[in-house]
């Protein structure tokens, strides 16, 4: 017999080898029910693993927040048994629960498609029909490695393990899987689930492994909850801006013209100008210099630079041309700094901050393209500050502040700060120890001093210096990098930059260089997503869209307005289609336009306008000119 101590410091005596379930079943046999899994001495214990000593135990239930964890592992688990039913070729990568519910990602040779989704869902019930028990297994690391000698993921897991970490593996019948544990029991307590979707993942999320398929799925304890969060999810795909970017004639994608090449449509085009001039002028103000280079650029221009040794697995393949060769530039940093060299500079002149709106290719793997998330062609918010050492920390600072100012500007929210580090282990990137050391340590000491929070990434730096990503979520529940401020001392390096010093000598300046609100393309994906399409008025493609009442009375007097308000650089349009009023309304009510005016009698005999605002009820008569002031107003206010 064995002594069970519970959270109330009661206990009992129970045959040795009891499990958790057997414990929740002697309470009550709706405790039972309940349970998912449990702690003992503080592990967490599957719900059928035999307890073999004296312990405390703790149950967990479906209500504690560990058993959705508990019951999506385990359904990743399940997934996988019947994949490998399936797919008998399959292997396997990590197939953890995530907030939502769980994925896996697998290695076949043959692809998994969306449609096949439903087949791998119904061997799952199966599976579940089957009540296989989920049994914990021991093995020495050379069981463990001599089991999974056929797959290569699972072997490299194994290999990386800590030397006394005590391996361990789970069997449903005829699968079986390395695992930490932390199990349902049984595939008959995994009841309500679906899989979702499918994407393509990179092996240990690193671009130069090999590319394994996620599937994605949830799992609840109840119908209902199941149902629920489908119906989130659904209520989510209605904000997916691949659709809204459809619908609003936003952005075209097509495979003839080239997968990740998003081509901008008049509404989109418009909403990216407006952007860049939005940008333009929050440059200016805070001393930012404005300048234009080309999209192309020698291929010793990307050697110098050491983007040909460290990023040269995201650039398209080379050209050539009469001896020469060139490539599409995937970043233009280098172009800057031939820029910064154009003239001599000193110690007074520096800072230096240049900006331009960058155009840049990247060879991003199909499989990780994402509607306008993620693209092959992008045109970035760059800068490239030059400064002396003893400008870092304040440059730094302000382009963050003005990273803030554009962000809120934009109404958006900021998910958390990450400070993307070196790992030293891997090869891309440079190696100047020393260059690095100095870099992290001053970033570090910039966030701590300021008390900006962050999460330490390593591993996620740019091969050139430390970077501050700013990271949001999308609609979506993706979280993106949206702005950057990285450090670099290697750049100045390579190119030989200089600047004269007060004591007359040659120096090296520092390069900050800074992403302000991502890529148009990232950035539209997620404003599409926020504004679930409505952009707050300052955006909007179209403001305004006149409506008379009747073509033939209301006519001069709605376009005297329209014009007036195209005067006022307001974006009004009118409608003169010979259609219903009905339809004209609901028209600007699917496209969205802040602004709705319809013109009939009482605004021609007034000298008024009648509006509606996208999302509200009620209509507002007032004087022409007011309407006009007020809207210019909202405009110059932005998102707030
Ligand atoms: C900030 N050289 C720096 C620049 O000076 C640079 O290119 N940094 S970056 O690689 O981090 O990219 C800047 C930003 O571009 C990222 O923060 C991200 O918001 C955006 N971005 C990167 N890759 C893509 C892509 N494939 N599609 C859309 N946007 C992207
Ligand atoms: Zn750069």
């Amino acid at each position: 017999m064995i002594k069970i101590t519970f959270p109330d410091g009661t206990s009992k005596e129970y045959e040795r080898g009891i499990s958790i379930e057997q414990i929740a079943g002697d309470i009550s046999s709706s405790l039972k029910k309940q349970s998912v899994a449990g702690y003992v001495n503080g592990d967490l214990y599957d719900l059928n693993r035999p307890i073999e000593e004296d312990a405390s135990v703790e149950i967990i239930t479906r209500k504690d927040q560990k058993a959705f964890e508990v019951l999506n592992h385990s359904a990743a688990h399940l997934m996988a048994q019947a994949v490998k039913r399936l797919y008998p070729d399959a292997k396997f990568g990590v197939g953890p629960a995530i907030r939502e519910g769980f994925y896996y990602d697998i290695d076949t040779k043959e692809p998994i498609r969306e449609e096949d989704l439903l087949k791998i869902e119904n061997m799952m019930r199966r599976i579940v029909k089957e009540q296989q028990s989920m049994e914990r297994k021991e093995l020495s690391r050379e069981e463990a490695l001599a089991f999974f000698n056929d797959d290569p993921y699972k072997t490299e897991l194994i290999t990386d393990l800590p030397e006394d970490e005590i391996i361990t593996v789970y069997s449903q019948n005829e699968f079986t899987d390395l695992c930490r544990g932390g199990h349902i029991g049984n595939t008959k307590n995994i009841k309500f689930f679906k899989l979702l979707s499918i994407a393509g993942a990179y092996w240990r999320g690193d671009s130069s492994r090999n590319q394994l398929q996620r599937i994605y799925g949830t799992a609840w304890f109840t119908q209902e909850d199941l149902e629920k969060h489908l119906e989130i999810l659904a209520e989510r795909k209605e904000r997916d801006h691949r659709k809204l970017g459809k619908e609003l004639r936003i952005f075209e994608l097509s495979n003839d013209a080239g997968q990740g090449l998003a081509l901008w449509l008049p509404n989109g085009y418009t909403v990216r100008k407006i952007l860049e001039d939005y940008v333009y002028k929050l440059e200016k103000k805070a001393g930012y210099l404005h300048v234009s280079t080309p999209v192309l650029g020698t291929k010793r221009l990307y050697e110098i630079s050491g983007h040909w040794d460290h990023y040269r697995e995201n650039m398209f393949p080379v050209m050539e041309r009469d001896g020469e060769t060139f490539v599409l530039r995937p970043m233009s940093c280098p172009h800057h700094m031939i820029v910064y060299k154009s003239d001599l500079r000193s110690y007074r002149d520096l800072p230096i901050r240049y900006a331009e709106i960058v155009t840049q290719h990247r060879y991003e793997a199909s499989g990780a393209l994402s509607g306008l998330e993620r693209v092959r062609a992008m045109t970035l918010t760059d800068a490239h500050l030059f400064v002396r050492k003893d400008q870092i920390k304040k440059e730094v600072l302000d382009a963050y502040n003005l990273i803030l100012q554009a962000i809120d500007d934009l109404g958006l929210e900021i998910e958390y700060v990450e400070l993307a580090l070196r790992d030293k282990a891997k090869g891309k990137f440079h190696d100047n120890d020393e260059l690095w050391d100095l870099a992290e340590k001053l970033m570090k000491e910039l966030l701590d001093e300021e008390g900006i929070e962050y999460t330490a990434m390593t591993g996620e730096a740019a091969f050139y210096g430390p970077k501050i990503d700013i990271q949001v979520r999308t609609a979506m529940g993706h979280v993106i990098t949206m702005s950057t401020v990285q450090l670099d001392f290697l750049l100045p390096e390579r190119f030989d930059l200089t600047y004269i010093g007060q004591d007359g000598e040659k120096h090296r300046p520092v390069v900050i260089h800074r992403g302000l609100i991502s890529t148009w393309e990232r950035l539209m994906s997620i404003l599409l997503e926020q504004y679930k399409g409505a952009f707050p008025t300052w955006l909007a493609p179209t403001q305004i869209r006149v409506i008379p009442v009747s073509l033939d009375n209301h006519d001069k007097y709605a376009k005297k307005i329209n014009d007036l308000f195209i005067d006022y650089d307001l974006r009004s349009e009118l409608d003169m289609r010979e259609e219903k009023l009905g339809y004209k309304i609901r028209a600007a009510q699917t496209e969205k336009i802040p602004y709705q005016i319809v013109v009939g009698d009482d605004e021609v005999n007034n000298e008024t306008v009648t509006y509606r605002k996208y999302g509200e009820k009620e209509q507002v008569t007032v004087p022409t000119k007011e309407f006009i002031h007020m809207i210019q107003e909202e405009i110059i206010n932005k998102s707030k």
